[in-house]
């Protein structure tokens, strides 16, 4: 099997070094543990019934508790673009742990969204050859929709990264969302990749990364395992 979370020129391994350090590990508490627990079932779930008891999970607890308790489909023609720009450890001051600033948007619910994030990273972060995340999913219809359950990368529409160029992903399980971002061709030339969605349900949903780009030997640790690093949340008002 291929090794997860080597990266090719991205430094992961001085990463794992500032994770040594006991001032910078991070405390795990109950709510890192489940949510270490939705990250791992969704990287090692390979379908669309495993995403959907996800977002069932999600929608009823309401991610990160604020209402997202059937408000009903909202209906807008706004368009709203918000930007998100990966940023290499390098560039945030922490080698090793790449990271998505700012760590979500808020947008009104039933907007079009077209979000757009701009990738620094040049590494990729594999994921197994079986995994869905890959692909590029669209919002279930309950929630919102995508538009042609495409994205633009460099422009170009597709509806797929390969699995073995994935750098990071922007996943919002409870709205069944997935955004796999390719790697830059080097930090100085990123590479962009726009989506565009609509949530017509009110609420605050948890946003993460599924690809193993932190460090450790899984590359689960680090970057994958701090919130406001590789996972954040998203609100629809
Ligand atoms: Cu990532």
């Amino acid at each position: 099997m291929q090794p997860v979370g080597h990266h090719v020129t991205g430094g992961r391994r001085a990463g794992e070094d500032l994770a040594r350090l006991p001032a910078l590990r991070h405390r795990r508490t109950d709510g890192d543990r489940r949510r270490s627990l939705v990250r791992r079932a969704v990287v090692l779930g390979a379908g669309v019934a495993l995403a959907a008891s996800l977002a069932a999970c999600s929608s009823s607890t309401g991610a990160a508790g604020s209402g997202s308790s059937g408000s009903g489909v909202v209906a807008s023609t706004v368009v709203v673009h918000r930007t998100i720009v990966i940023e290499t450890g390098k560039m945030d001051g922490r080698p090793g742990w790449p990271r998505y600033t700012p760590a979500g948007f808020t947008a009104p619910a039933g907007a079009t969204v077209v979000l757009t994030i701009v990738n620094h990273d040049d590494g990729t972060a594999p994921l197994p050859p079986s995994s869905p995340w890959g692909q590029v999913w669209g919002a279930d219809a309950t929630y919102g929709e995508t538009t042609g359950g495409t994205e633009l990368v460099n422009g170009s529409p597709v509806r797929a990264v390969p699995n073995d160029q994935v750098s990071h992903t922007f996943t919002i399980p409870g709205l069944l969302v997935n955004v796999p971002i390719p790697a830059a061709q080097s930090s100085a030339d990123p590479v962009t990749v726009t989506f565009t969605f609509r949530v017509t349900k009110k609420g605050t949903f948890t946003w993460l990364c599924v690809a193993p780009c932190g460090s450790g030997a899984t590359g689960m640790g680090g970057a994958m395992d701090t919130p406001g690093w590789m996972e954040g949340h998203v609100t629809f008002t």
